[in-house]
């Protein structure tokens, strides 16, 4: 167990690419069920002071790496223009799960296409900070999601940064029964007040993604449910939805209209 980062680098640099970080182990504690094998030795990086703190100023929310989904979802309870994201940590997995799951984990599982955070932190222009062979990088996510299994061995995800502007946000998801499942599909959408919209999707295809057709043609839009849903609904072609035992990957694309609908619902009036 690093008491550090610093002590969690040099583990991790010391295993050479053999050893892995270990956060709430909720994923990993997982691995004989996907039939994946173990790291050969795991880093636990829980107990590192600096990865679980949030600290909030006018300009940006930095979250540590090892802050659990409950802890993020109380922490931005007051913050409404985080409000995508408190709900993706809130809603995500159960109560259990929530209060050892992190940040960290849930990011950085590149085989994990139903990450709750991805999506919600995506559509929040979200950047990340990681130590990559002893130097610190900072990008933002969607480089980080297409970046992470080419990443340097030994690499750790240190800090997310959400930038804060008056903007409203929502995140909704589709699991198909109520407790415990992995959602089907995920909206993630925030809606600045000058009219620029975000809308990132997760779960439908491997890796979560932005939708920027559907981001042009909702931009300064009045933004009522049944039109964005309809707009949705003409900009499903680039989709290329992902076969699994939840779902058929054509019903994972085919919900997304109504899940917009929703989202735009969900954001309430503006201030
Ligand atoms: C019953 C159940 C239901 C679930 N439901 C949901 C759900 O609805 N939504 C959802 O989003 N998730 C869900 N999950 C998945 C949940 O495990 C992840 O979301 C969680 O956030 C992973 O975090 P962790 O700290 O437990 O990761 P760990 O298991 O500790 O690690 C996961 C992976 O990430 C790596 N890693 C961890 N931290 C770092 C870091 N800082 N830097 C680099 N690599 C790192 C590890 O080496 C490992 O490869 C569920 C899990 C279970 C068991």
């Amino acid at each position: 167990m690093a008491a550090s980062l610093a002590d969690a680098v040099a583990a991790l640099a010391e295993r050479a690419g053999e050893g892995a970080p270990l956060a709430g182990a909720t994923w990993i504690m997982r691995a004989p069920l996907r039939r994946e094998p173990a790291a050969s030795a795991y880093v636990g990086i829980a107990r590192i002071p600096e990865l679980r703190r949030i600290d909030i100023d006018d300009r940006s929310v930095a979250i540590g790496a090892c802050v659990s989904h409950a802890q993020l979802a109380a922490a931005l309870a007051p913050h409404a223009e985080c409000r995508a994201l408190a709900q993706a940590a809130g809603h995500s997995a159960n109560p259990a799960i929530r209060r050892m799951a992190t940040v960290g984990g849930n990011l950085s599982t590149s085989a994990f296409a139903a990450a709750d955070l991805v999506p919600a932190l995506l559509c929040l222009d979200a950047e990340v900070e990681l130590q990559i062979g002893g130097t610190g990088e900072r990008m933002a996510l969607q480089r980080f999601l297409a970046h992470r299994t080419s990443l340097e061995p030994g690499w750790l995800l240190n800090r997310v940064i959400v930038p804060r502007r008056p903007r409203r946000s929502a995140h909704v998801r589709l699991p198909l029964r109520r407790a415990g499942d992995y959602p089907v599909a995920i909206v993630s959408l925030a809606v600045e007040d000058e009219g620029a919209v975000s809308v990132a999707i997760g779960s439908v295809e491997p890796v979560a993604r932005r939708w920027p057709a559907l981001e042009a043609a909702l931009k300064g839009d009045a933004l009522d449910p049944v039109r964005a849903a309809a707009r949705a609904a003409d900009h499903l072609d680039g989709f290329n939805g992902r076969a699994g035992i939840e779902a058929p990957g054509w019903y994972r694309v085919e919900v997304l209209p109504v899940l917009v609908g929703r989202a735009v619902a969900a954001l309430g009036r503006p201030a």
